[in-house]
């Protein structure tokens, strides 16, 4: 699975709940369906409909849970700041890399990948 839903899957095996999956293929570009945009206007997975709400952004979704679940959320200060950074760390400074990387290697290829993180190509 290439997606973000992975982390919410991984987080709902780890509270031990359970969840039907719902699949929507991606497009020949990568791109979502139409139909996911009738689940929640960003149209973007995951977006998990729970407890009589629909939730996109996989962050957000995660704190819904451990939030719901009273679990997993460390109460030390130093381990809350722990949890913080990574929960952010994932979808942010990470993720942002992945992406690069993911333009070379799927995307519109190297050059251009090269220009968006301002690196030239050695002569
Ligand atoms: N910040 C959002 C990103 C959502 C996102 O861009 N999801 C990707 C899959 S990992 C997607 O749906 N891409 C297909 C598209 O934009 O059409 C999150 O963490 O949930």
């Amino acid at each position: 699975m290439h997606s973000r839903s992975l982390r919410v899957l991984w987080l709902l095996e780890e509270l031990g709940l359970e969840y039907e999956l719902v699949r929507y293929e991606r497009d020949a570009s990568f791109r979502t369906p139409p139909s996911l945009e009738k689940a929640h206007p960003l149209g973007r997975a995951p977006v998990v409909e729970v407890d009589g709400l629909v939730l996109a952004e996989s962050g957000a979704i995660l704190d819904h849970f451990v939030d719901r679940e009273r679990r997993l959320r460390p109460t030390s200060p130093e381990g809350l700041r722990e949890y913080r950074f990574f929960l952010h760390y994932a979808e942010g400074s990470s993720l942002g890399c992945k992406q690069h990387a993911d333009t070379v290697t799927h995307g519109s290829g190297p050059d251009t990948a090269r220009r968006s993180i301002g690196l030239r190509r050695r002569r």
